[in-house]
């Protein structure tokens, strides 16, 4: 009895002393010691994507050897199962649904009110440096954005120092970068304009002369085609502004890399956030041919070929072992996302989500289940842990990491994970909320799907078919749904009838969730 209670002890002390070493160095008052903070951020890559997790046609070398000498997660899950949601929850610590995040359209406001707090801004006030670079999709301005002029609110009110953005998607308008909330490279005697609501000038439409186009499009991005690829919303002018899709890696990594090196004698954060491997693919013709799954996979080489190139920067900068690098994605896989571009013909035996259920859009696993790696070299040791947590934890964690306190307003959602993250400990969330076009919540070994809210078959229908169109399952029922998952990992059998109370315990947290911050 005795023995065992010392064994406690000394395991506690172990345990408490490790976390304080990894504290240890952000209080020294020498800044520099504070980790810096790189997040990569993939699109659309799904949990089987990675070597690691079992990719077949496809290798990811440098992903790979992060997981290997660092914490590969099994039961990691952005916030929902699209991008604009998770990017919110990712960047504010509260759930999507709080501020009905949504995906935006091109030329949305900025979706994040400037006065709420943000892991950027936490970080600044920590001494920080901050920079996004890459997909933004959370929205630009006021409402009415001139692309002509500086375009405000945007990165820098919501806390990045520095901002190289993909301002929406890859497939939306405006095709254009832009640098510290001003297009990049805009001559002012050819003004950029955007509408998603009709034609304007005469830059050629996917619907007009579709011969013009690389790969074929369904009707949503069949509007301006820009390099060879017709998009979603139209677009006039700005010619000399507009991007080239094939140096998208080359772009954002010497973006990221002119960031770290201006930085480096202080701590910094840079979020990485990847167009690859979301539609339109196109990677660059280095990366042709380098997967047997067409332009799919090479994107997934291209986007592994970045990670790699701001990995080994930090190494050879000698910051490596000062850094704390979270790679993961923004939602679950899909293939056939609106261009003809072969991924569902040349998938072969891959499998996107592995052995999860659903895609992205969809409500089971596959749609938040993320590929998720932290990598510290000779802080955290390499694992694989089955540990439940969210990417909206990430706000409270690194919090944590340099010893910040959470004010009563900040990251309502947010849960202190940081010794799961650095793999201090196996005991993760007890419950989560995943956000998808209904809401489902993890409880232990049980995934709860909340009924959608209609008694029409036909409104159902109008409500998912489309996920189904692509030939992902949405997971959607007029019925609630249980799953066990401990024992049924795919979500394949529907135990809801045979556990009437613990669906309603279950429903009726969600609706607690709903309420407040669960933080609180
Ligand atoms: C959808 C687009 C899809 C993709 C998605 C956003 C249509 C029919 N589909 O509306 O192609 O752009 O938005 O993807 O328009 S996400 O990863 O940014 O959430
Ligand atoms: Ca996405």
């Amino acid at each position: 009895m005795y023995k065992q209670l010392l064994q406690v002890l000394i395991f506690s002390f172990f345990f408490i002393s490790c976390k304080s070493e990894v504290r240890k160095e952000s209080n020294q008052i020498i800044n520099s010691k504070k980790p810096n903070i790189v997040i990569i951020y993939a699109d659309d890559l799904g949990f089987g994507d990675i070597g690691v997790n079992g990719a077949i046609g496809v290798a990811t070398p440098n992903i790979d050897k992060l997981a290997k000498n660092g914490i590969n997660f099994t039961d990691s899950h952005c916030s929902a199962a699209t991008c604009t949601p998770s990017r919110y929850s990712l960047l504010t610590g509260s759930y999507a649904f709080r501020n009905d995040a949504q995906i935006l359209a091109g030329d949305a406001p900025l979706l994040i009110d400037v006065n709420t707090p943000t892991l950027p801004k936490m970080l600044q006030k920590n001494g920080y440096k901050t920079a996004v670079v890459g997909k933004w999709h959370l929205g630009l301005g006021n409402g009415t954005v001139d692309w002509n002029k500086e375009i405000s609110p945007g990165p820098k009110q919501v806390g990045f120092d520095y901002s190289f953005l993909i301002p929406a998607t890859g497939d939306r308008v405006p095709t254009v970068y832009v640098e510290n909330q001003n297009v990049v490279k805009l001559n002012i005697e050819d003004p950029l304009r955007v509408s998603y609501t009709e034609k304007i000038g005469d830059v050629p439409t996917g619907y007009e002369n579709p011969e013009f186009r690389k790969q074929k499009a369904d009707p949503q991005h069949n509007k301006t085609i820009i390099n060879g690829i017709s998009r979603i919303g139209h677009m006039s002018g700005g010619k000399s502004a507009w991007w080239v899709d094939e140096e998208f890696p080359d772009k954002l990594v010497e973006k990221s890399k002119a960031f770290i090196n201006t930085n480096k004698n202080q701590p910094f954060f840079l979020y990485l956030a990847y167009h690859d491997i979301h539609v339109p693919r196109s990677p660059n013709k280095r990366f042709l041919g380098k997967s047997d799954m067409g332009l799919r996979g090479d994107a997934i080489a291209q986007m592994d070929w970045c990670t790699g190139e701001v990995v080994n920067y930090l190494e050879e900068l000698g910051l490596d072992k000062n850094t704390i690098v979270v790679f993961t994605s923004d939602n679950g896989p899909v293939l056939n996302d609106g261009y003809e571009d072969e991924a569902v013909e040349k998938l072969g035996a891959h499998k996107p989500a592995g052995v999860y259920r659903g895609g992205k859009y969809s409500a089971f696993e596959a749609g938040t289940r993320m590929p998720t790696i932290v990598y510290w070299p000779e802080t955290i040791k390499s694992k694989t842990s089955n540990a439940l947590w969210s990417q909206v934890d990430l706000y409270a964690s690194f919090a944590d990491l340099i010893d910040h306190k959470l004010d009563s307003i900040e990251a309502p959602d947010s849960f202190n994970m940081l010794d799961v993250i650095t793999g201090n400990s196996a005991e993760g969330r007890d419950e989560m909320l995943e956000e998808s076009f209904t809401f489902s919540l993890r409880k232990g070994e049980w995934k709860y799907i909340q009924p959608l809210v209609t008694n029409k078959k036909k409104s159902l229908e109008s409500g998912i078919g489309w996920i189904k169109k692509k030939g992902i399952e949405p997971g959607g029922s007029l019925q609630p749904q249980l799953y066990n998952l401990k024992e049924d990992v795919s979500e394949t059998t529907n135990v809801a009838l045979e556990n009437e109370k613990l669906v309603e315990d279950m429903q009726s947290k969600i609706e607690m969730i709903k309420k407040k911050g669960t933080r609180f």
